[in-house]
């Protein structure tokens, strides 16, 4: 085509993702990403949400991804600026969420005089990144873009980054890729399915994770597998998304204290993984496994993170002749009375309240933990868990999941310390009109890491409680929401958290409900 020649290596990029799916852009960008600025513009092809931090831009596109099943692209500025995206791209990379970066850098001419920006990207990129590439040319840019975004939306997802130097998005030649077939799933292997259906049985366990869990028909199909051959079925502790509630297959999730998940799982002397790995525990502790399944346990990996989930559970039911059980939904939780927020009334509120369609976003580490247990009856909804570890995910989740479904209601189960690290993400939600309702809370301290220096065998001094400690000063959730232009509400009583929150998960656009505990 002619007219690709007036056209600069940033404008292919963009048009050319924009016609492989590519519908979101998360960004905070920099001068050496002004070229895709200038094209994203331009073009008008992309919703383009601007996150005021770059933990914010990553945790955004996890939460699209997550919940629009493609992937948005990042627009992220060099080394300092991809960095700081680090820790939810981690998260990211966990979840198996699809996503492409684009980081810019300095053009070669310029890179040798380290300029203050100056910095390894590619080594930056490596950490967080599954597929790394610099680009080349502005007439093979938007060719690297759009295989990155074939790695990514691969099976499993992946995360994909591309460098882009600043003098190859402005020159021009761009020319436009047309979409690429993503990679895998790997085929399945018949005679491990043959082991894993000669493995089910009452001593068996069947862990499933990542598509299985976010696919209904599948998980009833498993149920019903697990009916007719005895063996249990449980999911990992944290995941990208489940798919749960009321007509759904309920499937208990392995707890995260050590010593719990080694008691659930003792009974096991055999284990069929599909999407998922052997269990293993957060931490190393002493006199404590690593691996939390018996030793003794026989672990057939029926389907790796790069093969369908779905297919081995279909392969596996029609081997024995299992057919989708019949389910009885768990009755719901009830409206509690007026009262304090103690866990239970705290739990209570929240899962007697949730409409039908909501999007959970799961960052309440200590707090309300039987929300999941009260909610397994509730109105079919979906269940983003924190899936590296690394908090400060759940702002910026919950903006990405509401901007991928606007149709449906987001609450945000916050603890307040987490909440603290990407709390701007409030921010993006108010600007871009997100229907995201927060729970803070707020029990004022790092009360998990409390925990963790009793179970070391510590006997703190007020120096070590300190530093778990938020009090001095208080922080006040209501008036940082109304900083960056969301309302909120402070609450105190269980009754009346059920009512704040059945009354904004229907008000359009964000709403902050801190939990005093
Ligand atoms: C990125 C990152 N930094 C630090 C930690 C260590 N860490 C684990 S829990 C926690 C405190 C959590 O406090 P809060 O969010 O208030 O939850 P609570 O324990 O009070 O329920 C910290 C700092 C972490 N997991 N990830
Ligand atoms: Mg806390």
């Amino acid at each position: 085509m002619k007219d690709q020649t007036a056209m600069n290596g940033a404008e292919s990029l963009v048009r050319s993702l924009s016609a492989g799916g590519v519908e979101v852009c998360f960004a905070n960008p920099g001068t050496s990403e002004m070229q895709f600025v200038d094209a994203l513009d331009r073009t008008r092809l992309m919703r383009c949400v601007l996150g005021l931090f770059e933990g914010v831009v990553s945790g955004a596109a996890d939460g699209y991804a997550r919940m629009a099943g493609k992937p948005a692209v990042t627009l992220l500025h060099l080394a300092p600026g991809l960095a700081n995206a680090g820790a939810n791209l981690h998260n990211a990379k966990k979840a198996r969420s699809p996503m492409l970066n684009i980081v810019g850098n300095h053009t070669l001419r310029h890179l040798r005089y380290d300029a203050p920006l100056t910095a390894d990207v590619p080594a930056t990129a490596s950490v967080f990144s599954d597929w790394v590439r610099t680009a080349q040319t502005a007439d093979t840019i938007a060719r690297d873009a759009i295989e990155g975004l074939a790695v990514a939306t691969g099976h499993p997802g992946r995360i994909a980054t591309l460098i882009a130097p600043a003098d190859i998005g402005w020159q021009e030649g761009g020319m436009i890729a047309s979409p690429m077939q993503p990679h895998g799933p790997r085929a399945l292997d018949p005679q491990v399915i043959a082991r894993a259906v000669s493995a089910l049985g009452p001593d068996a366990l069947i862990l499933c994770g990542g598509t299985v869990l976010e696919d209904p028909a599948s998980t009833r199909l498993l149920a019903g597998i697990a009916r007719q051959t005895g063996a249990k079925l449980m999911a990992p502790g944290s995941n990208r998304r489940i798919e749960r509630g009321a007509g759904r297959a309920n499937i208990p999730r392995i707890p995260y204290p050590i010593d719990m998940a080694i008691e659930q799982l003792a009974p096991f002397r055999r284990a069929v993984l599909i999407e998922a790995q052997p269990p293993v525990a957060f931490f190393a502790y002493p006199n404590r496994p690593s691996l939390l399944l018996p030793e003794a346990c026989e672990v057939i990996q029926l389907a790796e993170f790069d093969q369908d989930g779905r297919a081995a559970v279909q392969a596996l039911a029609d081997s024995i002749g299992a057919k989708s059980a019949r389910l009885t939904d768990p009755s719901r939780a009830e409206i509690p009375q007026a009262g304090p927020l103690q866990d239970l009334a705290l739990s209570a509120a929240i899962a007697s309240a949730l409409p039908e369609g909501a999007i959970i976003i799961d960052e309440s580490l200590t707090s309300a933990n039987q929300v999941d247990s009260m909610s397994a009856g509730a109105p079919p909804h979906s269940w983003l868990s924190i899936t590296g570890g690394a908090i400060g995910i759940g702002p910026p989740l919950s903006a990405g999941a509401a901007v991928a479904c606007p149709e449906r209601p987001v609450i945000a189960l916050q603890a307040d310390g987490s909440a603290m690290y990407t709390l701007q993400a409030l921010w993006t939600q108010a600007r871009e009109g997100l229907n995201v309702t927060t729970i803070i809370f707020a029990n004022k301290s790092y009360d998990l890491l409390k925990h963790e220096l009793f179970k070391v065998g510590a006997n703190p001094g007020p120096d070590a409680l300190n530093l778990l400690d938020l009090r001095r000063p208080e922080l006040d959730f209501i008036s940082l929401a109304a900083g960056m232009g969301v309302p909120g509400r402070r609450v105190d009583c269980a009754a009346e958290l059920h009512r704040t929150l059945s009354d904004a998960v229907i008000e359009p656009g964000p709403f902050l409900i801190e939990a005093i505990l």
